[in-house]
């Protein structure tokens, strides 16, 4: 059969995007909703959050979800993620199910397959319930039962009709904004409760994927993870490469090895004994972590990193930290995203796919996050009030023509979600980067509007591929 498109991919590809609870539905408090850190966090420090917009309100998902699944089918959704915000389901994070809880989810759930679009659930998006945050957390080990119980309680609630879960969205997120360069709750420094949070959540997700197993549901349980693939600033110089090796070791494989392969990367192992940094551990975890893999990997990709050997003096005041083994690596002449300050580079994601094809079994994937950012959009907006986003066209075409070619040779992709569907609160950021296929006007109660990369995605879905 002659092709249908220069770029056409596979037979069933998931075309979507991605999303999370805690960035879409908004609080309703008197629905029932617990605090989060998120929550809780805004009320001790507003100012904290760009033009002090908070996680209460957010785009309204909770009330539109009739009306964002229909321009998810506009925009040529074929599924879609979000999350459970555990906060929602259990407020107190372990205990009492919360009833209007479980009513939202199964109907959101229930409209988006109605309407073809199948759900993809998280578990966990960066939203400790604040009941837990206060005991420590992720750095208590009793924090990992308490999302086990979470996770089962999805599991039993949503699982015969969501057959693909994930454990975690980007876990390296809480270890690194958390503990070590103090962009999200608690705003600690402390590289040893950072490895101690990073094992928890691995061992969580190991549990929780036992869990779902057990249950014989018949879907399938992953992991979602950022990978930024490190490039050295001199492939010959092997201070350099070593530097590389080792931000992969701490930002990378830290997750991706013990999720796909079930084992730490001896690189890190080494050098966290070295500094007396290993975290708290029984052995038995260790077979648990083995035994239960992941069935699929999410990959988000945004950037990569540069690295070269460490040549700045090693900064002591707040004990060891990843950066006493690189420096970052301006490269010059590297592709810049204007309106948000990331590096473009189109080639990490092949990078990626290509590395998880002959690194990792070749494990079953889809790029799960993809996506530009950009910094006051509406001045994109043309006369009949839609954003021409050309920019974002570009984007997702220049990074899936990689994910095609990497597909050609081999990589078993199955899918792409952008980040996101529509503009979104993004954390500390709120709403000042948009993301989305679609607006949302604040200003306007929320109003959605497709803008012209959401016109565009409907086209590719359709054609399952596209012409340069
Ligand atoms: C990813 C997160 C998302 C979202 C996105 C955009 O890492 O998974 O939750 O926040 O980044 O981030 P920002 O709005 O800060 O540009």
């Amino acid at each position: 059969m002659s092709q249908l498109t220069e770029y056409q991919f596979p037979k069933g590809f998931w075309w979507g995007s991605a999303a999370s609870g805690p960035q879409t539905e908004g609080r309703i408090e008197n629905d029932g909703k617990g605090d989060s850190m998120w929550d809780y966090w805004y009320k001790e420090a507003p100012e904290k959050f760009f033009n002090q917009v908070g996680p209460e309100k957010t785009s309204q998902v909770y009330q539109k979800y009739q009306e964002d699944i229909q321009l998810m089918k506009a925009t040529g959704h074929t599924t879609f993620r979000t999350s459970i915000q555990w906060s929602r389901l259990i407020p107190d994070g372990v205990g009492a199910v919360n009833p209007k809880a479980v009513a939202f989810y199964n109907d959101y759930i229930d409209d988006m397959i109605a309407n073809g679009i199948e759900p993809f659930m998280n578990l966990y998006h960066f939203d400790m319930p604040m009941a837990l945050q206060e005991k420590g957390g992720w750095l208590n080990r009793e924090t990992v039962d308490a999302y086990v119980t979470f996770a089962k309680t999805c599991f039993e609630l949503f699982g015969d009709r969501v057959k693909k879960w994930f454990t975690h969205n980007e876990p390296i997120v809480p270890v690194e904004a958390g503990y070590l360069y103090q962009f999200h709750y608690p705003l600690e420094i402390n590289l040893k409760h950072a490895v101690q949070v990073g094992y928890h959540e691995m061992l969580a997700s190991a549990k929780a994927i036992a869990a779902y197993h057990g249950m014989k549901l018949g879907g399938e349980i992953g992991i979602i993870l950022n990978l930024t693939p490190s490039y050295p600033r001199d492939e010959t110089n092997p201070a350099d490469v070593k530097a590389a090796v080792i931000a992969d070791a701490f930002f990378n494989r830290s997750f991706l090895d013990p999720s796909v392969k079930g084992e730490f990367p001896v690189e890190l192992v080494e050098l966290l004994k070295e500094i007396d940094h290993l975290p708290v551990y029984e052995e038995e975890d260790l077979v648990i972590i083995k035994e239960n893999t992941v069935d699929l990997l999410g990959i988000n990709y945004y950037q990569p990193r540069r690295v070269k050997a460490k040549e700045t003096p090693i900064d002591h005041t707040n004990g060891p930290m990843p950066e006493d083994y690189f420096d970052t690596y301006e490269m010059p002449g590297r592709k810049m995203n204007p309106y948000r300050g990331w590096e473009i580079y189109e080639k990490g994601i092949y990078d990626i796919l290509t590395n998880v094809r002959e690194n990792y079994g070749n494990i079953r994937c889809y790029i799960s996050e993809n996506g530009m950012g950009v910094e006051g959009e509406e001045r994109f907006i043309n006369e009949k009030g839609e954003i021409e986003d050309d920019y974002r066209i570009d984007f997702v075409k220049d990074h899936l023509k990689y994910v095609h070619q990497a597909i050609t040779e081999g990589a078993n992709c199955q899918g792409y979600h952008m980040w996101t569907c529509m503009d979104n609160w993004s954390w500390n950021n709120a709403y000042k980067n948009r993301y989305g296929f679609i607006s949302v006007n604040l200003a306007e109660d929320g109003k959605r509007t497709i803008k012209k990369s959401g016109h565009w995605f409907k086209q590719i879905s359709s054609q399952n591929g596209f012409n340069d």
